[in-house]
């Protein structure tokens, strides 16, 4: 069955998903001295690496490693193709750790073969404030799949976490494992139709033809709120004031400090994009809006390599309407010459999903807590968390 994660404190399905449960840690913290001062061994030919994300030549193998055997869709026609500029920038956020971003070698070749990273976060579950790490990037190069790599990888990530004192996880996964918090759909909103049909990304629908189509999805030429702009510097504690405010209603959030708000949400050249909605009179920033830019390699594609993806990141509309905050990031995208924009649905996105012409995608995305066991499973629209 589940070899490893049996092993692991996460909720387990025997459980039993209709009994009360308690809500909070599973294992209480050990003391740091008790925990295991070397790393796991790996087999013999291999030996862990720190990757130093502020390093050229590291990061281009890195990139390397990901591009070529990180995520894919259950078709095999797209593979998540992160650049090292965002890379750099997930992985650094304020008082990140640069030894719980792990790589493995090949022993003889020195080639990089395996990847895992966490940066530390402060999440409110239900109220509670939790000193978490959110995991991500987890990726075994193809040839050496199956060979019970990943849960070696995962217990010297946990090992790492465990040494600076924190003892809860977060991390989200296409796949199921024991037990998700909560399971979610991607939703996809056509900007270039006709490239997202060459490529097998989308489908012609019945009765419609190629120039319908793109006339469906036609966007204006401008963005029609009065005071859309890009975020800031000087916008930093009035955005961060925003998301406080409108992240506490939400089960699972993160807490954003200005410094992190900074961090996450400036605006930086095809790696996130941020905008405010300034009041003409008052000059008071009342909405916020966010994507970020993760393009996907075309695994066999005649004409086209690569499709450029916008996700949805965090929003916030106090005046503005939210289907009317999300037109005009989507013409911002369309102006950017995205192909498409991909949201999640959580937080209140349904209410603006089918609206602006989204249609479900064929993947989810669950949701994970490592230990820390929830008296009941969280519906999408409860989560306020979003990882890259
Ligand atoms: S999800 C993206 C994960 N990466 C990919 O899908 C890339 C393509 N695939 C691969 O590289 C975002 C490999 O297939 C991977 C598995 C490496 C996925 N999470 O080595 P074996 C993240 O990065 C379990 C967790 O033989 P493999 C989040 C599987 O159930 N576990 O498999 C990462 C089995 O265990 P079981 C996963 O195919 C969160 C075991 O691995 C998993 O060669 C990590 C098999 O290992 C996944 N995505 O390599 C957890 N996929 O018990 C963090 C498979 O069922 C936990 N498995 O026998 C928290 C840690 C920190 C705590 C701090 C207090
Ligand atoms: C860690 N932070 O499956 C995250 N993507 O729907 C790792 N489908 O792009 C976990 N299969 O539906 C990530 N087109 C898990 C997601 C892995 C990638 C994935 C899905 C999400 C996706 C596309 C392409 C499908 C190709 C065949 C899809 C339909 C779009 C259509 C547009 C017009 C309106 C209807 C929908």
């Amino acid at each position: 069955w589940h070899m490893f994660w049996e092993t692991q404190p996460v909720r387990h399905y025997k459980d039993g998903e209709n009994q009360e449960q308690m809500e909070g840690a599973i294992d209480v913290p050990q003391p740091i001295s008790d925990i295991k001062q070397e790393p796991y061994n790996l087999p013999s030919n291999y030996e862990w690496c720190v990757c130093d994300v502020t390093n050229d030549r590291i990061m281009k193998e890195v990139y390397a490693l990901l591009s070529n055997n990180y995520v894919e869709d259950d078709d095999n026609m797209f593979r998540f193709d992160y650049s090292v500029q965002f890379l750099r920038w997930a992985l650094q956020p304020p008082g990140y750790f640069p030894d719980w971003h792990i790589g493995v070698r090949a022993k003889a070749s020195k080639k990089l073969v395996a990847f895992i990273t966490g940066i530390p976060a402060r999440v409110h579950v239900r109220g509670k404030l939790v000193f978490m790490a959110e995991i991500n990037f987890l990726c075994i190069h193809k040839k050496l799949r199956a060979k019970r790599l990943a849960p070696v990888m995962i217990k010297e990530v946990t090992r790492r976490v465990h040494l600076e004192n924190i003892w809860q996880a977060t991390y989200t996964a296409g796949v199921v494992l024991p037990v998700p918090i909560a399971t979610c759909q991607y939703w996809h909103r056509s900007l270039n139709p006709k490239k997202l049909i060459d490529v097998g990304f989308s489908r012609l629908a019945p009765r419609m033809t190629m120039s319908r189509t793109v006339k469906l999805y036609r966007l204006p030429k401008e963005t029609l709120t009065p005071g859309f702009r890009a975020m800031e510097k000087q916008d930093v504690p009035a955005v961060t004031q925003l998301l406080q405010g409108y992240l506490s209603q939400f089960v699972i959030a993160p807490d954003f400090s200005e410094a992190v708000v900074e961090y996450l949400l400036l605006p930086i050249k095809n790696v996130v994009n941020s905008y405010v909605i300034e009041n003409p009179k008052s000059h008071i920033i009342t909405d916020f809006c966010s994507f970020y830019t993760l393009p996907s390699t075309i695994i066999d594609s005649m004409n086209h390599t690569q499709l450029k993806a916008a996700y949805l990141y965090y929003n916030v509309a106090t005046v503005t309407p939210l289907v009317q905050l999300m037109n005009d990031i989507l013409i911002m995208a369309k102006l950017s010459n995205y192909d498409v924009f991909n949201a999640l649905d959580i937080m209140h996105n349904e209410s603006f999903l089918k609206n602006l012409k989204f249609g479900p995608g064929d993947g989810h995305l669950h949701y994970y807590l490592y230990n820390y066991s929830l008296s009941a499973p969280v519906k999408p629209l409860e989560l306020g968390l979003i990882l890259l």
